[in-house]
């Protein structure tokens, strides 16, 4: 939970954050029996907690469907990212990873922690894989063996340009809503949603992780792979790694706003494609991942301590999230908050804040035509004072009850 610092700073957290506790460790206890699905669903919460619980709520097809199709691709992603394996050895598993989800003989020892488990024991993946309906099935592979090709292909090259960069994206999240869209038409609710849609969904994601992870990825040893494209860095500074350096915070920030202006062109496709899902499940499925997105973009932009050290929404933030995040009204209204947030961090000196407000005033602009805003609880910019006398009320009853019992007790 929060800490206890965090929720007297923020007492409208406290009953979110309730939730979200009771919601997990409900989510924790329904393990399925069979082996191969008790190892898929816990692998699923120690690698992603608050994810498997929005994926817990999905209808049990696709919820199967899912969960293998997560895993698969987080271990196509320990491959990728594992420095300790030669190239020569790595873009032949690459490549040939979404026939090894066929066979349950199969399996790579790399990765560490969870991930080393995972590896080790894939054949529990590949198990429940077998058990999916065959378009289920069909679509898993389609998408791994395209995301390993490009995977394999950037281990060979860097990304220079924007375009490279999105190419990049797309491979390693773009497709992933290629397939999440194949799984939730297959799954019968949902009609057939673009690929460009789809594609823009994944970007959004995988480009705010790849600016909020700015510091961890540049300090791995040993040295990782970075996925900030040079044509936007190169016209701050001469190195990448230079962006950490206090000497150049100036041109450091400019540069991350540039990047945050990058993603924030996906965000009205990401819209779009949110407003015609038909299944409440599903909706907040996609929901949640997006306005997490939308709010790390807001706390990081303009922000120096992306260069400094770990940027990351408060937990009582993603709980509140997690916890209002129901219907499309809900989006608008959190996408519409958090461009006001951006908008207030915009100085008037950075070279691309006519850019930024332009991106900005077009989000709030598709929010506002929504119609929907008046609907919505206004959660993040103000902090309502609604809980605060809550708290305060609370705090007094408990403090009461138990003053009442010690006395009770206390002999005469
Ligand atoms: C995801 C995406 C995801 C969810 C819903 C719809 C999507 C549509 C298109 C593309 C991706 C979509 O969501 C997860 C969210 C997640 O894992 N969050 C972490 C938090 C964090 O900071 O990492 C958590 O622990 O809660 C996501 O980030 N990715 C993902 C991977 C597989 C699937 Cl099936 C769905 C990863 C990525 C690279 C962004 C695609």
């Amino acid at each position: 939970m929060g800490s206890l610092g965090a929720v007297l700073k923020h007492p409208d957290d406290f009953f979110p954050l309730m939730k979200l506790k009771r919601a997990m460790k409900h989510a924790e206890k329904q393990i399925p029996p069979e082996p191969h699905w008790g190892f898929c669903y816990s692998m699923l919460h120690k690698v992603s907690r608050s994810f498997a619980l929005v994926i817990q709520q999905l209808d049990t097809n696709l919820r199967n469907a899912v969960c293998i199709f997560y895993l698969v691709l987080r271990a196509l992603d320990t491959v990728e990212d594992d420095t300790s394996i030669a190239t020569d050895v790595k873009v032949p598993i690459l490549i040939a990873f979404h026939r090894h989800i066929y066979d349950q003989e199969w399996h790579f020892a790399c990765g560490e922690k969870d991930y080393k488990v995972l590896m080790d024991q894939f054949h529990h993946v590949s198990t429940a894989f077998l058990e999916l309906g065959e378009s289920f099935q069909e679509a898993i592979e389609d998408i791994t063996k395209r995301m390993g090709a490009g995977m394999a292909k950037f281990i060979l090259k860097e990304v220079e340009t924007v375009e490279d960069y999105d190419e990049y994206c797309h491979y390693v999240a773009g497709l992933v809503g290629l397939g999440l869209s194949k799984l939730f038409h297959a799954s019968g609710t949902e009609d057939l949603l673009s690929d460009d849609l789809s594609n823009s969904m994944g970007l959004f994601l995988q480009k705010t992780n790849i600016i909020r992870d700015y510091l961890e990825d540049i300090n791995e040893i040993p040295k990782s792979r970075m996925f900030w494209p040079r044509q936007i860095w190169s016209k701050y500074v001469i190195k990448l790694e230079d962006l950490k350096y206090e000497e150049n915070s100036e041109k450091a920030v400019q540069c991350l706003n540039d990047m945050v202006t990058n993603a924030l062109i996906h965000v009205e496709d990401c819209l779009i494609y949110m407003a015609a899902l038909r299944d409440p499940a599903i909706f907040r499925f996609c929901a949640i991942p997006q306005v997490m997105a939308i709010g790390t973009l807001a706390l990081c932009y303009n922000n120096i301590e992306v260069f400094r050290g770990v940027v990351k929404m408060r937990r009582g933030l993603t709980a509140k999230v997690i916890d209002q995040t129901k219907t499309i009204a809900d989006v608008y209204g959190a996408f519409f908050d958090f461009s006001c947030i951006l908008k207030s961090k915009v100085n008037m000196n950075d070279p691309n804040a006519e850019k930024t407000r332009s991106r900005l005033n077009a989000i709030q602009k598709t929010c506002r035509d929504s119609g929907l805003l008046n609907e919505r609880k206004s959660y993040v910019v103000k902090s309502s004072p609604r809980y605060n006398s809550t708290l305060i009320v609370m705090l007094i009853i408990i403090l009461s009850v138990i003053f009442a019992y010690l006395s009770a007790k206390r002999p005469n």
